[in-house]
Order: structure tokens, then C-alpha cells, then sequence
């Protein structure tokens, strides 16, 4: 029954953060999904990072607290085929405008949709009728369709964390009418932005002959379901309790005193082609070309941890990366000063704060971004008195909201290069102003108003949504 606060929730995801993975490593998403199904009770059910021939349909169950832990082992050639093939080889470029990058072959098509399959036989002995269900991300968007194959008439939502493209590009995806059809089987749609609304919405009405009612009800064929904006936010509290308490500590005082007074400016990005970081040490190039007062004066560090090696665009990118680097420091550096600090290894939550903290400079620069939550957390992280100036591409979701930062186009190499000199040189009063701007945005939508808006909308949304009954 919708709107009954005390369903079960379910949430369905690649990745799941077991455990005993602390909150320093598993992130903000995951511990918000950890918390919300610790409160009302629920199952979490995902790959266990396995892979094994003939695998079974029966998922490893185990319980902690008040959250049950269901995880499936996959076949090798089908986890291939879907995780490096269809969502990460066809679907991520897809979605991040870079038809350049996308491969598109049938067998991954086939065993992205087996592993679907596999999925729902597994998810669907576990379910109960009134569960909610909450499906995460690109890697299970025919999940639905896959469970009401099977019977199940509960509610299921998705949530799309990438951009959702226009028309003309979706159209790029040769399964593109038959993705669109398996999104009709979830009752609620949940994108990041306004724009991505419109985009998907674009589709089904021009495209997919679907028509569209007030408040995003879309009606497909014989379906009806809901498209609505979801902008992800970050636990701005932890953020800005951890940044708090980094002050004074043992690695904020050896950051300060590599430093030796120089000005920081951080970027934090999976070392990913979406993030637009041969763009941003191109830029950071061109600042210390044109703008020779911050030679010296100003240090650039990169935290991009390897993502995604199996893919080969990902290995590329990681090469072009390390002679970009190689080359700015070759021509810039001087013996006492290294202009940019390039680290391909992950840290610690409590370590990242510090350095936002005491960046001067955030470097928020993709090609195209879901949202970004790094330009939120370098935000949250800021000395409210004495506070860093965040540059930030008006392609990252996040651009809707943080108004305050300076909006640069990623393509435009000198544009940020002026941004970034721009920033540097901005008196304190705009700063404050700038970041006050940010920081409410950042406050006024966290990533629990985030969980608890979706699943509150899922709760009701079958109710006003009247699909007729299967059988
Ligand atoms: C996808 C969408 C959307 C990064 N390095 C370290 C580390 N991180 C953390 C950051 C941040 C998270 O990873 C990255 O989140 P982003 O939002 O920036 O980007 P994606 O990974 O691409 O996420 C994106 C997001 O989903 C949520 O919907 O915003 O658009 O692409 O929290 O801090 N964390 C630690 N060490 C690191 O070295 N501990």
C-alpha cells in the first residue's frame, strides 16, 4: 500500500558496501543507504565481487543490525560482458556525450541482459509483496522489466547517477528503444537534473510515441510511471565535522608545511574521462604561461585513484595523464617547488577534508558529470571566515545549485586558466559571499533529504500511477 512508512526497502546495487567497509572508505552514498535501511529495516542485494562458471542463483545472505546482505556470485564472460561491456563500454560514454569512446557489440548487449536476468531469479525468492525496491544505476535498467516478467507488481525505483543524454545522442545506442521500453517497468524515475528530465522526457514523447502529463507522469505503451529530478547531496554535517577536526592535526600540519606558504589549488576525481582532467592540467599549464605571478606562488594537487583498468579508454587516459604531468612539471618546476602534485592513490575521508580545507582553489572540471559531489564536499569543507574559491564546469549537475562557484567551460582551456587566476585573486568579501551562496545549497539538501525524498515518493507512487494488474 502506498505511503506505508514501514515497508521493507530493498535496494539493489553493483557495488555493496559490506559491513565491516568503515565510513571512511565507503563513501557518502553508501553509508546514507546503509542508514536509511538500518532505520526502517531492509535488504541490500548486489555482486559480491566473485565471478565463477555456471554460478548459482542462490545469493551469500547475511545479516548485520537491522540489514540483511544478499550477494551474488557472477559467470566471468557475463560480468565482462555487462560491467566493462555494455555498462561501462557502451552506456558511460553514452550517457557522458562521448560517442567517440562508445563501442556497442551484441554479445555485451546479451550479457548485460543476462546478468539482469540473473539478478531478478535471485532478488525475486527474497521478495515480499509490499517491499519497495530501489534499483541504482546504469548497470540495471532492464532489472525491472526482469522482475515483473517473473510476477512481481510491488514498487520499483530507479535512480540514474550520470547525465541522461539528449535525444540525438541517445539515439546513438542501437538498444535504445528497447532500454527505454525496460525503463517504463519501474514506477519511479529518478534523474539528477532538471536538464536530464527534459532530455529523457524529449525522447519519450518525440521518439518513443509516450506522452507525458503534469509532474513528470509518463504513460508508455501500457505503462505508467514517473520522471522526477533528484539532486544527490553529501552528509554536509560529517564533511564539516571531519574538516573541523582536521585542524592542527599530524597530516594538516605536514600538508601546511609542504607548502611553505604557497597557495593550493586540489582537484579530486576518479582518474576518469568524464572528469575532463587532461582539460584541467592543460588549464593549470596555461595559468602558469600566461599569468607568470603564480609561478612559484601556487601548487596544484591531483588525487585521481585508478578506476576501471579493465577498460582500455581508462588506460589511455592514465598514460596521457602522466606525460601531461611530466611535461608541466618539466618546464615548470624549480628546485624548491614541484607546481603539480599528481597522486593515483585513494585517502582517507578525513585526509581529503583536510585538503579541501586548506585548498584555496577547487578544481571541479568534467566534460559532463551526473552531479559532482566532490565540488559539494570541497564547499562543505571551507573555513567560513577565510574560504576557498570553487571553479566548476557548467556541464557537472552540481552547476544547477552552486551558483557561487565561477562556472567555466571545460573545453575552454584558456577560459579556465583566466578562472583559475580569477580565483586566486578574488578579494575575501566575495569569497564569503560566493561560498555563503554554495553552503546553503549544500545544507539545505543532504544526501538523507536525498534517500528520503526518492523512497518517499516510491512509497506513494503506485497508488496515482494505476498500471492495471498483470494478469
Ligand atoms: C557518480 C556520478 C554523481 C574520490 N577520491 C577519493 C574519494 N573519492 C570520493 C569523493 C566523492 C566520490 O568519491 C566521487 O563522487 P563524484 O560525484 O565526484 O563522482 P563519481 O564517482 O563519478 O559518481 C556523479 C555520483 O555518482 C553520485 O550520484 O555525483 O556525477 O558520476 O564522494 O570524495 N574518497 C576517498 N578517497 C579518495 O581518494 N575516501
Amino acid at each position: 500500500m502506498g505511503g506505508s512508512v514501514l515497508a521493507r526497502l530493498v535496494v539493489v546495487s553493483n557495488r555493496v558496501a559490506s559491513p565491516k567497509e568503515r565510513a571512511a572508505k565507503a563513501g557518502g552514498l553508501a553509508v546514507a543507504l546503509r542508514e536509511a535501511l538500518g532505520t526502517r529495516g531492509g535488504l541490500w542485494f548486489g555482486w559480491s565481487g566473485e565471478t565463477q562458471p555456471n554460478p548459482s542463483d542462490t545469493p551469500k545472505v547475511f545479516r548485520s543490525g537491522r540489514v540483511t546482505y544478499a550477494l551474488l556470485t557472477l559467470d566471468p564472460e557475463d560480468q565482462r560482458a555487462h560491467y566493462a561491456g555494455y555498462a561501462n563500454g557502451t552506456l558511460w560514454p553514452l550517457c557522458h556525450y562521448r560517442l567517440g569512446l562508445l563501442s556497442f557489440r551484441r554479445a555485451d548487449w546479451e550479457g548485460y541482459r543476462r546478468v539482469n536476468e540473473h539478478f531478478a531469479r535471485a532478488l525475486l525468492p527474497l521478495l515480499q509483496p509490499d517491499d519497495i525496491i530501489w534499483v541504482h544505476d546504469y548497470h540495471f535498467i532492464p532489472l525491472a522489466a526482469e522482475l515483473r516478467k517473473r510476477g512481481f507488481e510491488g514498487r520499483i525505483g530507479y535512480f540514474h547517477h550520470i547525465p541522461w543524454p539528449t535525444p540525438d545522442v541517445f539515439l546513438s545506442l542501437p538498444s535504445h528503444a528497447a532500454l527505454v521500453q525496460d525503463l517504463s517497468q519501474y514506477d519511479l524515475v529518478g534523474l539528477q537534473t532538471e536538464d536530464d528530465v527534459r532530455a529523457l522526457l524529449t525522447y519519450i514523447s518525440s521518439e518513443a510515441r509516450g506522452w507525458i502529463a503534469p509532474g513528470g507522469v509518463v504513460g508508455l505503451r501500457e505503462r505508467r510511471f514517473r520522471v522526477a529530478a533528484f539532486p544527490i547531496g553529501i552528509d554536509a554535517t560529517a564533511f564539516v565535522r571531519d574538516a573541523k577536526a582536521s585542524v592542527g592535526s599530524d597530516e594538516e600540519r605536514r600538508l601546511h608545511e609542504s607548502l611553505a606558504g604557497r597557495a593550493l589549488a586540489v582537484g579530486v576525481d576518479r582518474l576518469d574521462y568524464s572528469k575532463g582532467l587532461p582539460g584541467k592540467f592543460a588549464a593549470f599549464g596555461e595559468l602558469l604561461s600566461r599569468y607568470p605571478q603564480h609561478r612559484s606562488t601556487v601548487t596544484m594537487m591531483q588525487i585521481a585513484p585508478v578506476s576501471r583498468g579493465e577498460v582500455a579508454e581508462y588506460r589511455a587516459l592514465r598514460r596521457e595523464l602522466e606525460e601531461l604531468a611530466g611535461a608541466i612539471n618539466g618546464e615548470y618546476a624549480e628546485f624548491d617547488w614541484v607546481p603539480l602534485r599528481y597522486l593515483n592513490r585513494p585517502f582517507q575521508r578525513a585526509t581529503l577534508a583536510a585538503i579541501y580545507r586548506t585548498a584555496r582553489l577547487g578544481l571541479v572540471t568534467p566534460l559532463r558529470d551526473g552531479m559532482n559531489l566532490v565540488a559539494k564536499e570541497y564547499i562543505a569543507a571551507q573555513n567560513p571566515e577565510d574560504p576557498g574559491v570553487l571553479v566548476l564546469s557548467r556541464f557537472a549537475g552540481a552547476a544547477d545549485e552552486l551558483t557561487g562557484a565561477i562556472l567555466v567551460n571545460p573545453y575552454d582551456i584558456e577560459g579556465m586558466a583566466d578562472a583559475m587566476n580569477a580565483a586566486l585573486l578574488m578579494p575575501l568579501d566575495e569569497r564569503r559571499e560566493r561560498w555563503q551562496v554554495n553552503m546553503a545549497k549544500v545544507e539545505g539538501n543532504t544526501i538523507h533529504d536525498w534517500c528520503e525524498r526518492f523512497i518517499h515518493e516510491l512509497s506513494g507512487a503506485i497508488d496515482h500511477l494505476d498500471n492495471p494488474p498483470k494478469r
